[in-house]
């Protein structure tokens, strides 16, 4: 074997400080989105009830509808990015410094592999665990343990499941999240034990970033800080240990302001500071994740779906209601060859698909349901799409009466690509009976790689449009537009 120098070369430095920051943007921002549903389930009905960790104190009304809106808890600033009720902003910010501390960590790893530096935490043997026991049990009695290289055995124990165990899994279990890699892969997110399984795991997996950065914090001052701040910052114990204190408070007080920083622009400049996010990152989270075909077939219904959004009020569709929908209507217009209007049976008498899938909303909660309905592309193809159109326009009667301060009816834009995959369905049936109220009767889209927020309830009409930068704030939907400056790609 090589023979290790007892120094840090500059880049365990660099990487290092860059872990650092961009963990603490990481575990902040993650706090955030925990906000929008905080409870964890291992089963993916997330029946009421069923959590096995509950953050949220409040009790849902027994006698009337409630959704799981209601079930958000804005958080303070000082442990979530940015805090308040920003799901969509603390989205942004994970997903720009997940990339951000991936680069920093493939950067890192490659370069320990390319140099001797990956005996450092790769154990040699399984005497690693009687070791590091001892190691452990010296602590307890207040001895230092005697170190022969850099690390001692607990140490090098600890840093190696750090990064060969805890980060892996912490990345397969985020990725597993995704809408759009459970629809395509369910077997993979199955190893989670599903969807909850999975979020929940990415859970204890920051409980135990934190975990470690308290004891790794309190070692450091056991140690002696001078000493522990003059190999990390300079890189070797016999450099000067003030300027290394000076410098290494420079650098946490750095990663501070850089988080103080990062929420006052996004609560104050939520706008800009949502397009800076996107720079780069918008398009590989399409590339991952906007092309995935949804092969769900669960076969399983949850007893007691959550809804999102409630019913209409307006008067057209308390009209429909009370007529069973007899005179309703769904239009097909815009950029097409034939515009087209159907009524309900016309619908049903169209080829009909039926799909067994998981619903997943950006909050956070899932359930099973099975759906039937007409195929986007059957429609398509009756009314024929011109050249030139390029997205769905899907508007409904909802006009969100719950929200008054927030403008207009509600609506999402989808693309041509998505529309013609195989699980796209414009919806009449839940769980083999006609559309209930709440899950947005009578027509509802089904987007089985999207998250929930997409797949808009009551709909009305289909429009062809090239381009829906002038409909509401231009964002390409209505929760997109107003509530919480969503990232474009619904697929994560
Ligand atoms: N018209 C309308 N459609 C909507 C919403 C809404 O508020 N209004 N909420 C969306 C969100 S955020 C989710 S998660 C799903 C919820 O579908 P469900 O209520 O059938 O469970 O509907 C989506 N479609
Ligand atoms: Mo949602």
């Amino acid at each position: 074997m090589e023979q290790l120098s007892v120094e840090f070369p500059l880049w365990v430095r660099l990487t290092h400080f860059f872990n650092f920051l961009f963990l603490s943007l990481l575990v902040r921002s993650g706090i955030e989105i925990i906000g929008a549903h905080p409870r964890f389930y291992w089963n993916d009905h997330c029946e009421p009830g069923s959590e096995w960790l509950n953050f949220l104190k409040k009790k849902m009304p027994r006698n009337k509808l409630w959704t799981a809106e209601d079930e958000i808890k804005p958080l303070n600033s000082w442990v979530a990015l940015p805090g308040g009720n920003n799901l969509g902003m603390g989205r942004h910010w994970h997903y720009w410094s997940v990339i951000g501390w991936l680069i920093c960590g493939l950067f890192y790893v490659s370069m320990m592999w390319l140099s001797p530096h990956w005996q450092r935490l790769v154990p040699a043997s399984w005497e690693i665990f009687p070791r590091a026991w001892k190691t452990f049990l010296a602590y307890l009695s207040f001895e230092m343990p005697q170190n022969k290289g850099l690390f001692n055995p607990l140490q090098k124990l600890s840093y190696f499941c750090l990064v060969y165990v805890l980060t892996p899994i912490q990345i397969l279990s985020g990725i597993a999240m995704a809408p759009a890699i459970s629809g395509r892969f369910p077997a993979f997110v199955a190893l989670f034990g599903g969807r909850q399984g999975a979020r929940s795991v990415h859970f204890i997996g920051l409980l135990l970033y934190l975990l470690f950065f308290v004891v790794h914090l309190f070692m450091v001052f056991v140690h002696g800080f001078g000493k522990g701040m003059a190999r990390i910052v300079l890189g070797s114990e016999s450099k000067p240990h003030d300027i290394a204190v000076f410098l290494g408070l420079a650098g946490i007080l750095l990663v501070v302001l850089i988080n103080v920083v990062a929420t006052y622009a996004s609560l104050k400049h939520t706008f800009r500071m949502k397009k800076f996010l996107e720079l780069g990152v918008d398009s590989l989270l399409r590339f991952f994740f906007h092309h995935q075909r949804s092969v769900q077939n669960h076969q399983k219904t949850s007893p007691t779906p959550r809804a999102n959004g409630r019913p209409p009020k307006n008067e057209l569709f308390q009209h429909h209601l009370q007529h069973n929908f007899r005179d309703f209507r769904l239009k097909l217009y815009g950029l097409v060859e034939t515009p087209l209007a159907f009524n309900l049976q016309e619908l049903k008498a169209l080829p009909k698909e039926e799909q067994s899938t998981l619903h997943i909303c950006i909050q956070g909660w899932s359930y099973y349901a099975q759906w039937g309905g007409v195929h986007l592309k059957t429609l398509l193809d009756l009314c024929r799409p011109l050249p030139k159109a390029k997205y769905l326009v899907f508007h409904t009667m909802d006009e969100k009466w719950e929200h008054p301060e927030d403008e207009g009816y509600y609506y999402e834009v989808i693309d041509l690509e998505l529309a013609c995959k195989p699980q796209s369905l414009l919806a009449y049936e839940m769980n083999r009976q006609p559309l209930p109220l709440e899950h947005g009767a009578p027509l509802r889209l089904r987007l089985e790689s999207q998250l929930g927020y997409k797949m808009a309830k009551y709909v009305s009409a289909i429009e062809l449009v090239e381009d829906f930068s002038h409909l509401g704030k231009g964002q390409g939907g209505w929760r997109d537009d107003v509530l919480n400056y969503f990232v474009k790609t619904a697929g994560i």
